[in-house]
């Protein structure tokens, strides 16, 4: 069948090997959360909040150090391609309950050398939710001075451990921050939130790290559960502040209304950015965190990567809980269609497209777009699985997995 669709492909001027090559050397970056329904590490940890919510109540979710591990490894085993793992400061391992505001270098150990030795390089994400001094949902832009140091004194705990993460593994570390602050009822200022969270973020990269070590990125959002009414962090604020302050904006492609096309707004930043973080999902009707389904918003945001040669300019992590279904089946799914995505776009006819399209021929550019749609995708992805000893049959390890480990936690 492989030779078959190499032969279809060809006579569209594609080369799958090098599709299938070009696929295996993007890396992805895993989110961590997936596994926990993002609660981390800390004692006493009940799960999301600020405006984010995990559900579903499928048994076995990963209570600790050991068994979140134990899964990530089994996760990357079945998912093809070069991988990243996303983490959250909540799963720093400490000995005591150390506090956000005093983590260091050394309580990400343990991931660090995890990461080495399987040759996956790592991420960060700062966690201002799920937290006391976060109860009413504000942080950097908090009116309280107090609440807004401790959060400002978190996110440069983070930074620092992001840049000697960095360091260690030999590619920069992105660190990514979202934060929840918003007003469930219609704001008196809109003003005075934003400002101080300018001035917050001010503060936080005064501190300069090499950038090799560390990339740092905003992420912003329409609304939140709970926070309907007002955003501090929008998408205008971050691009803004991003855009004069040197740093990388991370799209989040659940964080804006419906009917916005994400995969459109890539080029657009990609014209004055050096680069782009994303988080990808699948909102249902609203920021839902569902799986990633190998759909069109998925292939769309992925081809703007691909056919704009953005491949180093555009960094992928994934960003969703799902704790309806079983986890890891959640994790992998998601995973694999972010490749599929990729191997997908990379088997397009790009430069025969926008040939079209520059010369205005618009009636053959719809017809060819459609046309390529029935190409023999599945044969060239089941290769790509097979160089990598992986298959489209890959559901009943899964099984297995809950049968010998998943079933026999608490
Ligand atoms: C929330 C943001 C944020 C979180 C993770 C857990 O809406 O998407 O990225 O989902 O950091
Ligand atoms: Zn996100």
């Amino acid at each position: 069948m492989y030779e078959k669709a190499k032969e279809l492909y060809g006579n569209w001027g594609i080369d799958t090997e090098t599709a299938i090559e070009k696929c295996a050397g993007i890396p992805v970056s895993l989110h961590c959360w997936q596994g926990d329904d993002v609660r981390g590490f800390e004692k006493g940890a009940s799960g999301a909040s600020g405006g984010i919510q995990t559900t579903g109540n499928y048994p076995w979710r990963a209570n600790n150090k050991t068994e979140l591990m134990a899964d990530l490894d089994f996760v990357f085993s079945l998912v093809p391609g070069k991988k990243r793992l996303n983490l959250h400061a909540v799963y720093a391992i400490t000995e005591m309950d150390t506090d956000r505001d005093k983590l260091e270098p050394h309580h990400f150990d343990e991931w660090l050398d995890w990461a080495l030795r399987r040759g996956v390089g790592i991420d960060l994400n700062p966690t201002l939710f799920s937290h006391p001094l976060a109860a009413d949902g504000m942080t950097l832009s908090h009116s309280d001075a107090a609440v807004r140091n401790f959060w400002i004194r978190h996110v440069k705990a983070c930074r620092k451990i992001a840049a000697f993460i960095g360091e260690k593994q030999k590619t920069p570390c992105l660190n990514n921050i979202w934060i929840p602050d918003g007003l469930k009822n219609p704001p008196a200022d809109r003003l005075s939130a934003r400002l101080r969270l300018r001035d917050a973020l001010d503060d936080i990269f005064s501190v300069t790290y090499n950038k090799h070590h560390i990339i740092d990125a905003v992420e912003s959002k329409v609304f939140g559960i709970g926070l309907e009414n007002y955003t501090v962090g929008s998408s205008e604020f971050y691009i803004a502040y991003a855009a004069t302050r040197g740093i990388t904006v991370l799209l989040d492609n659940g964080h804006y209304h419906p009917t916005e096309n994400v995969a459109d707004k890539l080029p657009a930043l990609l014209a004055f950015f050096d680069k782009v973080a994303l988080h990808l999902t699948h909102p249902v009707r609203w920021d839902s965190d569902h799986v990633v389904l190998f759909d069109d918003e998925i292939k769309e945001i992925i081809a703007e990567i691909v056919r704009n040669n953005a491949e180093d300019r555009v960094l992928i992590g994934l960003d969703y809980f799902d704790a309806s279904i079983n986890r890891i089946v959640a994790w992998i799914t998601g995973a694999r269609n972010v490749q599929k995505a990729l191997l997908y776009t990379f088997l397009l006819p790009h430069t025969e497209f926008k040939y079209l399209q520059e010369a205005g021929n618009f009636s053959k550019l719809l017809a060819m777009q459609e046309e390529v749609k029935t190409l023999p995708f599945g044969a060239v992805w089941e290769e790509y699985l097979a160089r990598q000893n992986l298959s489209t049959d890959w559901f009943k390890s899964a099984e297995q997995y809950e049968r010998d480990v998943l079933s026999k936690r608490r």
